[in-house]
């Protein structure tokens, strides 16, 4: 394989980082971080907004710390049905700010069960967006669908995974193992998808 070329990944989510860099193994691009990276204030419009957000901020850091590379946003959320979408582009805001992932987690099912729907249907959404070193972009968007599980299962992966329950494998995300999730998730369909954009280019 030729040299790889370098993207450099918006986020301060380790879980996304650790994903996304399995997800493009073999692609070509080598994912890397900048450490001065300044987190922006996101919207809460689309998930597409916010992540290309997220990449031309970081574009503009790099930029100014004089590195011309290509960049890349992941912004993404679950959704729940009986909730009408929530909680969707504010999902890592769930909860308050001090709630842990468990307490987010009890709390999503605590606000389904006050619902009195009997529909626990569930999607996970991630938007890309990539700007290439010569300025181009593509953005892209998928999702997967599930259901709210019943309480915490399993250990695997991060934030909601533990109550995002996969019917065809009728397992949480959280019980699945990395090759498994990344085999069928809404950021490892997204990463498909640009991948094979025409316009996604490697130089
Ligand atoms: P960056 O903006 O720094 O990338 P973030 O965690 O704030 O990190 P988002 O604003 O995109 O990122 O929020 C996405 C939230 O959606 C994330 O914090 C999780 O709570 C949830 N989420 C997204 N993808 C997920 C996945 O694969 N598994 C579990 N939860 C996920």
């Amino acid at each position: 394989m030729p040299d790889s070329k370098a993207i450099f990944v918006a986020t301060k989510n380790a879980g996304k980082l650790h994903e996304l860099r399995a997800l493009f193994s073999g692609s070509g691009w080598r994912l890397e971080t900048f450490g001065g990276y300044a987190d922006v204030a996101e919207g809460t419009t689309s998930y597409a907004e916010n992540a290309a957000l997220k990449a031309a901020a970081l574009r503009e850091q790099l930029v100014a710390a004089g590195i011309a590379e290509a960049v890349l946003g992941d912004d993404s959320g679950i959704e729940v049905r009986a909730l009408g979408g929530r909680p969707g582009v504010r999902s890592a805001r769930y909860g308050g700010d001090g709630a842990t992932w468990a307490e987010r987690r009890a709390l999503l099912r605590a606000e389904l069960a006050a619902s009195d729907s009997p529909d626990r249907g569930a999607r996970f959404v991630c938007a890309l967006h990539f700007i290439s070193s010569d300025g181009s972009t593509v953005g892209v968007e998928r999702d997967v669908a599930g259901l709210v599980a019943d309480k915490d299962r399993g250990t695997a992966g991060f934030s909601y995974d533990p109550t995002f329950w996969y019917p065809p494998a009728a397992k949480t995300f959280g019980e699945l193992s990395e090759e498994e999730k990344n085999a069928v998730s809404h950021r490892s369909r997204a990463v498909a998808a640009l991948l094979g954009a025409a316009h996604f280019r490697r130089d």
